[in-house]
C-alpha cells in the first residue's frame, strides 16, 4: 500500500538531519570559496556524522573531488545540489514487492523491544481502515498486560478490531485470529510479537512457531514481514537487522523515529548496504506519521540548502 506521501512531511521529519547537515556545511562555505582538502576532508566528516555509512560517504567524496578541482571556486548550493543528485543516482529503488491480493492479507511485526512496533502497527492500521479495509490488530504478546493495553489503544484509534488473549501461547491467538479472519472475510490482519525474550534462540523458537501457525491457516501467509528499526540507534539499526534477519526471514524494515535523530543518512546506508527493502518510514509518535520509503525523494529531503524563508 503507497502512503500519500507529502513531500512537506517527510521534510518535517528529517528536520534534525537536514538542519544539522546545512549547519555543519554553512560553516565551510562563507559564499563562494576556493574548495581545500581540509573542506574535502569536513564534508566527508558531515556525511558520516549523519550516518550514511563510512564507505558510502568516501565513494561520495571521491566523485566530489573528480567533479571539483581543488581550488576551483565553489559556493555551498552547488556543493549540496551535486551531493544530493550523486546520492540519489545510487539510490535507485529495489524491487519492491507485488502486494497480495488474497484476504486477509497477513503482516507480521517483528523487531527488538521498544524500537516502535505497536506504533507503527497503529499507523498501518489507520491507514488500511482509511482505505475502507477491514482490519484486525492481534496482540501476540501475550506476557505483558501493558503491551495488549497499548495495541487496544492504536485499535481504538485506527478503527481495526482487536484480538486478544492475555498469558497464552501467543500462536494460539494467531491461529484464532487468522480463522476468524478468514471466516469474516476480513481484509487485512496485522500481528504484534514480543521484542525480548530471554535469549535469541527463544526468540527463534517462538516466531518459528507464530510463521508456523500462520501457514497451518493461511498457507501463502504470512504476506509480510516487517522488521522494525529504531533509526536513533544509528549504525546498530544495521547490525540488528543483520542479526534479526538470521532468526527470522525478513521481508521488508521499518525505519522508525526518524524525526528524531539528526543521523537521518542511516536510511540510505541501510538502503545500500542490506538487502532487505526499507519499506516503510516513521516520522513522528503520530498516527498519520508513516511515509514509504522513496529513496530518492529521502535525499532530496535529507539535502536541501535551508531554505530562505
Ligand atoms: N518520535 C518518534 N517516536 C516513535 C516513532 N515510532 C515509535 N515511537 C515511540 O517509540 C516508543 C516505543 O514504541 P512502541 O511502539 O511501544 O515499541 P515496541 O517495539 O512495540 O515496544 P515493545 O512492545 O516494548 O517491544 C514509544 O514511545 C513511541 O511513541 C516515530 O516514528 N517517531
Ligand atoms: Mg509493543
Amino acid at each position: 500500500m503507497l502512503f500519500s506521501a507529502t513531500f512537506k512531511k517527510l521534510k518535517q521529519g528529517l528536520s534534525r538531519s537536514r538542519t544539522q547537515l546545512n549547519n555543519r556545511m554553512s560553516k565551510l562555505f562563507t559564499g563562494s570559496v576556493p574548495l581545500t582538502e581540509q573542506m574535502l576532508e569536513e564534508i566527508e566528516e558531515t556525511l558520516i556524522s549523519a550516518d550514511i555509512g563510512v564507505d558510502l560517504s568516501l565513494e561520495i567524496i571521491e566523485n566530489l573531488r573528480k567533479n571539483f578541482p581543488l581550488n576551483q571556486v565553489v559556493d555551498m548550493a552547488t556543493v549540496v545540489a551535486f551531493l544530493r543528485a550523486d546520492l540519489s543516482q545510487r539510490m535507485t529503488s529495489k524491487p519492491g514487492e507485488a502486494e497480495g491480493h488474497e484476504k486477509p492479507y497477513v503482516i507480521l511485526v517483528v523487531g527488538v523491544n521498544g524500537t516502535g512496533k505497536t506504533t507503527s502497527i497503529g499507523k498501518l492500521a489507520h491507514h488500511y481502515s482509511k482505505a475502507g479495509k477491514k482490519v484486525l490488530l492481534v496482540a501476540g504478546d501475550t506476557f505483558r498486560a501493558a503491551a495488549i493495553e497499548q495495541l487496544a489503544i492504536w485499535s481504538e484509534r485506527s478503527g481495526a478490531e482487536l484480538m486478544q488473549k492475555e498469558a497464552t501461547d501467543p500462536s494460539a491467538v494467531v491461529f484464532d485470529a487468522l480463522q476468524s479472519a478468514k471466516q469474516r472475510g476480513l481484509d487485512v490482519v496485522i500481528i504484534d510479537t514480543a521484542g525480548r525474550l530471554h535469549t535469541q534462540k527463544n526468540l527463534m523458537v517462538e516466531l518459528d512457531k507464530i510463521q508456523r501457525v500462520i501457514k497451518k491457516v493461511i498457507p501463502s501467509a504470512p504476506h509480510e514481514t516487517v522488521l522494525t528499526i529504531d533509526a536513533t540507534t544509528g549504525q546498530n539499526g544495521l547490525i540488528q537487522a543483520r542479526q534479526f534477519s538470521q532468526v527470522t526471514p525478513v521481508d521488508h524494515l521499518f525505519l522508525t523515529k526518524l524525526d528524531g535523530t539528526a543521523k537521518g543518512g542511516i536510511a540510505i546506508a541501510i538502503h545500500h548496504n542490506l538487502d532487505i527493502p526499507v519499506k516503510y518510514i516513521g516520522l513522528g509518535e503520530q498516527i498519520e506519521d508513516i511515509q514509504n520509503f522513496d529513496p530518492v525523494s529521502y535525499v532530496e529531503a535529507l539535502f536541501q540548502v535551508r531554505e530562505t524563508h
